[in-house]
């Protein structure tokens, strides 16, 4: 893996990105230009978005670990995770709306979310590493937003866009990892009162405390570290479900609360 593109068409194809995510539009996907791009060109492209927004005053929050489950990597046509960074303006309140008109197309998904104690750093990060510098788990629901036509991408381009990133709302009850079994925690998923999607955390590369080692794992490829105090999503335990103006979501979560959301133009 090494990057191919130079600085000029990263920043130009950064600026593409953050365009169509501030203004909310469609773009065709960045391979369809540059079909040799990198996983690593993505990576640069994703960060060089990363550095803009702090530039701006974002504020990092931390991380996210993207098609962590079987069935989305199937769903969405790739073959391996990725990850993507988080900010406050990305955050929103438990039970509160989310604003569908400046998203391209919104799915949400259920998550567990880790927040740490300990900087973890490296390549070699393991589950226990994190469970030890874990201080809590929380329930999130992810709202994701491929900026891409047709919510249609390949692993580089989706990396580039942040790995989907838009909203994500934290939640529920806070607990210890040594009070739960976080491999089988279970999740429903409700819209509009009807079961749409069900699951088991286990889906999340058999333990959701893997994926975020994958997460700082990359990350230490990257040549970054995830600080203490991060809040670090470790990917949809399910499919994601698409929502339009005027649904209600509710996720309820095993042993940690439900989230509910609700969506107005
Ligand atoms: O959080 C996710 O798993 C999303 C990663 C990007 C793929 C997608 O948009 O579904
Ligand atoms: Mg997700």
């Amino acid at each position: 893996m090494s990057i191919t593109l130079n600085r000029e068409e990263i920043v130009r194809l950064c600026e593409r990105v953050e365009g169509a995510q501030t203004r909310a539009y469609e773009i065709p996907k960045l391979t369809n230009e540059h079909p040799n791009m990198t996983v690593e060109d993505g990576y640069a492209i994703q960060f060089e978005l990363k550095r803009r927004f702090l530039e701006q005053g974002h504020k990092l929050i931390g991380w996210k670990a993207g098609l962590t489950s079987k069935q989305k990597m199937r769903q969405m046509g790739v073959d391996k995770p990725s990850i993507g960074f988080l900010t406050d303006k990305m955050a929103r309140p438990e039970n509160s709306v989310i604003t569908t008109s400046d998203l391209v197309h919104p799915r949400v998904e259920c998550e567990v979310a880790f927040v740490t104690k300990e900087t973890l750093s490296g390549t070699a990060c393991t589950a226990a590493d994190v469970l030890a510098a874990t201080d809590y788990v929380i329930p999130a629901v992810e709202v994701i937003d491929s900026r891409y036509e047709k919510f249609k991408f390949d692993l580089e381009s989706v990396i580039a866009d942040n790995s989907s990133s838009a909203r994500y709302v934290g939640g529920g009850r806070s607990r210890r990892v040594d009070e739960l079994d976080l491999k089988t925690i279970g999740v429903v998923l409700e819209k509009n009162g009807e079961i749409v999607e069900m699951g088991a955390s286990a889906e999340v590369l058999g333990d959701p405390a893997e994926a975020v080692a994958m997460v700082v794992n990359l990350l230490g490829e990257l040549g970054e570290e995830l600080p203490a105090g991060s809040f670090v999503m470790s990917g949809g335990i399910t499919a994601a479900v698409a929502v339009e103006p005027g649904d209600n979501i509710i996720a309820r979560f095993q042993d940690l609360g439900s989230i509910s959301i609700k969506f107005e133009e």
